[in-house]
């Protein structure tokens, strides 16, 4: 065959293969189409991602019938609980829509709701950068924008005092001479920046998370500082010379402390670095002049004996009847927060608090007194303190109060000049640490002046914790005049060395730890007595004596048939017994963990309530089902306890989105507790709320471009705030704004939006909305989320453009809810 011929043959063949290449696509597209309709999904979903392999000139035809077959199969793999399969289908078809924001997005929810929630996380930000005008994305983003970027940052970089602080260190260390500098948990990379900006020729850095250290090189990069910042994404630990950093370093800045100094790992994290990265310490006679360093160079922690009620009642149930309910001695509640009990998976060893915003405030009991200190540019104290030394401290009474909890705070030494200091009194972003007392016998909580409170301070594992020993009563020993005790401070600790008195539960006692809202709502009798009388109102309307007609629908009851209560709280909850005890009743807990149930059988013991009137409602349920369930085949509810805020104060959208089953399991005449849900909210200028949300500018940050690269993560609604303690001018009164009925069949609970006008009471900028609820029960008994014993905290919606308000006009306020979730907007009446 000649050139030509082979030419024309490999055209014939090419064109053969064209053909059956087409021939392929359209059986293939075919095939899938049919399987769509045959509702076989999986096939679907194969044959479609062979024909846009083959064929990706047609992706935009078939994305969304593409889109369509993937989340189908999706939901059958995950109903499978083949998670891993479903996984990979979504790899792949993100690989054939690689900025597909709705595959990202379905992705995100997917990983989310099997509680990988930093993945979850990363895939809603994709998301949202791919399609910034996607509601769903926007909305799974704010829900998880927290655990990507912690709110802290944003409070941190708007500190001045602190930027200003670590720039002057970082500026004498590197005048003096440090040369080469690593900074250990960048963040933003603002402290590297410092150390570029101060004349440092090799500046590294290094940052454990993906999303902070991704942010980092942007900033950088916007600095105009990339290639001159060696950014590392690791844990300093991992960090090798030459292979990550060319050589040791002589100066190691790093902010990595929280609340209680040592929790985010400082002592460990530097023992390395001085074993691995960084240069010898300067010796004594400072007789060589290239020798390593760090910034911060030491800490001291403060410690204080403090009474405060808000602290009390998250950390300790301190009632002993509610709503009738006997609560004491049966049980041993505690809060998941260091105590003395064995139990130390659940142990957290402190709680955090800004004690100057507690609601209802705190009482100093003691002066301050030195807790520990701390020398970061010595090894050997490093190494004490890693080994868990213990050292007693006795504190002198100076108030009669109750001894609710020791608080810490430290003051870092930068440098010999530059200090600064976490005080509760200080005007700082800094929380303090809170070490919850508990577990004492009723009576031994109240310290009088001169009495001695005598503890313990000591870091097992590296957290610093606060361990009470013991109260020392002034009467007990000899005082001075002055109240101050006469025995010195060696002899009273040598004294009390052998002395244990852990305060050892009692062993009839079964322990349940409850989350500190769990308590706070135990503590809240009003809550529980409200939900009583409701409970009680519900069943007597029922009540054949008082109303013969109400169970003529079911032919079944008769007056001795019980009435039916479920109680679909998260967590714990005592409602099911007070129920129970009303008689006559079913009462059904949701409770999920052994210890709430153990607890709560416990409690129906104490209280002679017959075993019969409570059960646990998912040991009735097989794991797949519902919790929303019928009673029996043949019964219904008489009333279902919903939980829908959670203690953040944010509205709980799974928990919407159930009222509508919730209905139809209800008798006539029964209810859902709560019946109704009104949003409540005032208009306020507050600059706090500004200073959490965003970075404000480059000022702040002392000239370096860091807010719009760390403000993308900035959400509109702000969790978790003590609204009666907020700095804040309200610039109106508490105004109505939506109402969500849960009985109401013909409601539409999944999208509403109403416009309120607001009457403005003083003239300012309102920069926030903050808002709580009522939650009715019945007619004239409702629960107020913002009261002074909720365990609910409350929310605020942070407005994109503040908006300047005058005395006396109105102003219309615009409240969209969507799949639970609240958007606020502020115009001018026209
Ligand atoms: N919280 C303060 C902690 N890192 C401050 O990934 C103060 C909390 C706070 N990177 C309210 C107010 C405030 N190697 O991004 C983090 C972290 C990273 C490391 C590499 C290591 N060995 C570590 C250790 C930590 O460092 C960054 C800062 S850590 C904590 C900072 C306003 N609530």
């Amino acid at each position: 065959m000649n050139r030509a011929g082979r030419r024309r043959d490999r055209r014939g063949r090419k064109a053969g293969q064209a053909a059956r290449r087409r021939e392929l696509i359209s059986r293939s597209v075919h095939s899938a189409e049919q399987c769509l309709r045959d509702r076989d999904y999986g096939t679907a979903y194969a044959h479609f991602l062979l024909v846009l392999s083959l064929a990706p000139e047609l992706k935009e035809d078939f994305k969304e019938t593409f889109q369509y077959a993937l989340f189908k199969w999706a939901e059958e793999l995950y109903a499978l609980n083949r998670s891993e399969d479903m996984f990979n289908c979504y790899e792949q078809a993100l690989e054939l829509f690689p900025s597909d924001d709705v595959i990202c997005n379905s992705m995100g929810e997917q990983l989310f709701r099997l509680g990988f929630r930093d993945e979850a996380a990363g895939y809603f930000y994709k998301a949202v950068k791919l399609n910034p005008n996607s509601a769903d994305a926007k909305e799974n983003f704010y829900r998880v924008a927290n655990w990507l970027v912690e709110r802290w940052h944003f409070v941190m970089l708007n500190d001045v005092k602190r930027n200003l602080m670590f720039k002057k260190a970082i500026e004498n260390a590197v005048h003096a001479g440090c040369k080469t500098v690593l900074d250990i948990g960048t963040g933003t990379g603002i402290l590297s920046m410092f150390a570029k900006s101060a004349g440092a020729p090799y500046v590294y850095a290094c940052e454990l998370s993906k999303t902070m250290f991704d942010l980092a090189c942007e900033v950088v990069a916007a600095n105009h500082m990339e290639g001159k910042i060696r950014l590392l994404h690791m844990k300093s630990h991992d960090l090798r010379v030459p292979k990550h950093i060319p050589e040791k370093v002589s100066l190691v800045v790093t902010e990595t402390v929280d609340a209680g100094l040592f929790g985010e790992g400082i002592v460990e994290t530097l023992i390395h670095a001085w074993k691995n990265l960084l240069l010898e310490p300067k010796p004594k006679d400072g007789s060589c002049d290239r020798y390593g360093r760090v910034i911060p160079a030491g800490a001291v922690v403060y410690g204080m004996v403090v009474e405060c009620p808000e602290i009390r009642r998250h950390h300790r149930v301190f009632v002993s009847e509610v709503a009738g309910v006997n609560i004491e001695g049966a049980v041993q509640f505690s809060s998941p927060v260091h105590c003395c009990h064995k139990s130390s998976e659940v142990n957290e060893p402190y709680a955090t608090e800004k004690m100057s915003r507690v609601s209802g405030g705190y009482k100093s009991l003691s002066q301050p007194f030195l807790a520990l200190t701390v020398d970061f540019n010595s090894l050997e104290d490093l190494e004490s303190i890693a080994a868990g030394k213990s050292c007693r401290i006795s504190v002198l009474a100076q108030e009669q109060g109750q001894l609710d909890c020791f608080i810490t705070w430290f003051v870092l030494h930068l440098d010999e000049e530059h200090n600064l200091s976490t005080g509760p009194s200080e005007e700082t972003c800094w929380e303090q640490a809170v070490f919850p007392i508990q577990n004492l016998p009723a009576d031994g909580y109240t310290v009088n002046r001169g009495d001695t409170v005598v503890l313990d301070v000591h870091c097992p594992d590296c957290y610093l914790r606060l361990d009470l020993v013991t109260v020392i009563r002034a009467g007990d020993g000899d005082m001075s005049s002055d109240g101050t005790s006469l025995e010195n401070e060696a002899d009273l600790c040598d004294a009390l060395a052998g002395l244990h008195t852990t305060h050892q539960k009692d062993s009839e006692q079964e322990l349940c730890i409850l989350e500190p809202s769990e308590i706070a709502m135990l503590n809240n009798v009003i809550y529980h007595e409200n939900f009583k009388t409701a409970i009680s109102k519900v069943l007597s309307s029922l009540d054949p004596g008082q109303n013969g007609s109400f169970r003529n629908e079911s032919p079944a009851a008769s007056p001795e048939d019980p009435l039916y209560i479920l109680d679909v709280t998260e967590g714990f909850s005592i409602l099911p017994l007070i129920a129970a005890q009303l008689g006559r009743v079913k009462s059904y807990s949701s409770v999920e963990e052994k210890q709430h149930y153990v607890a709560l059988e416990r409690l129906l013991e104490r209280n002679c309530v017959s075993k019969d009137s409570l059960e646990f409602w998912l040991n009735q349920l097989d794991a797949n089902d519902d919790v929303l369930q019928r009673p029996k085949s043949d019964k219904l509810w008489s009333i279902i306890i919903l939980d829908v805020i959670e203690p953040c104060g944010l509205i709980r959208q799974e928990v919407m989105e159930k009222c509508a089953i919730a209905r139809c399991l209800l008798q006539s005449g029964g209810k859902i507790f709560p019946q109704c849900v009104v949003i409540h909210g005032l208009l306020v200028e507050s600059n706090t709320l500004l200073q959490e949300s965003a970075v404000q500018g480059t000022e702040p940050t002392l000239g370096f471009t860091i807010a719009p690269s760390i403000n993308q993560f900035k959400v509109p609604v702000h969790v978790f705030l003590n609204l009666s303690t907020l700095p804040c001018v309200p610039l109106s009164d508490p105004v109505e704004l939506l109402r969500l009925d849960l009985m109401n069949p013909y409601s539409n609970h999944c999208s509403l939006a109403t416009e309120v006008k607001v009457k403005i009471c003083k003239s300012g900028l309102v920069t926030a909305i903050p808002f709580w609820y009522h939650l009715h029960l019945v007619e004239d008994i409702h629960l107020d989320t913002s009261s002074a014993m909720s365990h609910w905290k409350q929310a605020a919606f942070v407005l994109e453009e503040p908006l300047r308000v005058e005395e006396g006009k109105e102003i219309l306020l615009g409240v969209h809810f969507q799949n639970s979730n609240v958007t606020m907007t502020l115009k001018e009446p026209s």
